[in-house]
């Protein structure tokens, strides 16, 4: 409870702010977009990981606040880069649980984009497999109403759920994310491998992009590139990282 209040305070002294990782081409490592990942430093204990403060958002009456926190500074994020000539594909935000439930999710969305002025078209929100099945009628109407504004979804975590592959391809959808827990052991586990083939035939077929996230090693990335996955996301190519550090690695042409 301590650190429920210290977040409330948090979110008011700005102690909360956005990383970004980079998604890149599994084969040229040319950069398409960002995901951006929330980050707390707390005044005492430091980083709090986001595994333990977005729960504690959503336990709070947080989540809805910070989501919209999230959405509307990548939207100014990506309006900055482009100022400075950098010109990224698309930034990813991801969408908790009970901000997709939010009747108010819709509004917020669409507020953030008249706000920032940005295309709807260069943001994807990422939403988990197991939320998006967890009300399939619910999440295909909310998918196609939001997508006739120009945003765009992805599928996070996938593979880890279980979808409904008739719903998965009645959804409008732009972008599977493989979970990282595939990728991990993929070059000693044929397993995995056929996994990641499976997933990437699946993407094909669906016309869908197919990102493979928590790529840290450069067998991995070859091993996708194999396995038909155009894009990867990982330690390999970057960590999440603070504004000026990206901003710098991108005009440095890293
Ligand atoms: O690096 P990583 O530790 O950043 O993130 C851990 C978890 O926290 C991931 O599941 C990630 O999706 C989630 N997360 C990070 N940033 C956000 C955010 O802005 N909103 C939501 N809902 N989840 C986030
Ligand atoms: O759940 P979601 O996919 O949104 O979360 C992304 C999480 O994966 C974040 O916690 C992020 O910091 C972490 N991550 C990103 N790249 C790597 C990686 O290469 N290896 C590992 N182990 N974690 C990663
Ligand atoms: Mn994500
Ligand atoms: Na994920």
């Amino acid at each position: 409870l301590r650190l429920e209040s210290d977040l409330h305070s948090g979110i008011r002294n700005g102690e909360l702010s956005l990383h970004y990782q980079p998604i890149v081409d599994t084969v040229t490592l040319e950069t398409i977009g960002v995901e951006a990942l929330m980050r707390w430093n707390h005044p005492v204990l430091g980083a709090v990981p986001p595994a333990t403060f977005i729960p504690l958002a959503e336990s709070a009456g947080l989540i809805n606040f910070l989501g919209d926190w999230a959405l509307k500074n990548a939207c100014m994020q990506l309006i900055q880069w482009d100022k400075q000539g950098i010109h990224l594909g698309y930034a990813s935000v991801n969408v908790s649980a009970q901000q997709f439930r939010d009747r108010r999710f819709p509004a917020a969305v669409r507020d953030a984009f008249k706000l920032t002025g940005i295309a709807p078209t260069r943001i994807v929100l990422e939403i988990t497999e197991s939320v998006l099945m967890e009300d399939p009628v619910h999440a295909k109407m909310l998918l196609e109403d939001l997508t006739a504004v120009g945003v765009r979804f992805a599928v996070d975590d996938f593979g880890t759920g279980y979808s409904s592959l008739a719903y998965l391809q009645s959804f409008p959808l732009s972008t599977l994310k493989i979970d990282r827990r595939f990728v991990n052991s993929l070059t000693v586990s044929r397993n995995d491998q056929a996994i990641v083939a499976a997933v990437a035939g699946l993407a094909r077929t669906l016309e869908l992009e197919l990102v493979a996230e928590g790529v840290e090693t450069e067998e991995q990335r070859r091993m996708l590139g194999t396995n038909g996955c155009n894009l990867i996301q990982g330690w390999l190519v970057s960590k999440a990282l603070p504004i000026a550090e990206l901003t710098h690695k991108f005009e440095s042409g890293e």
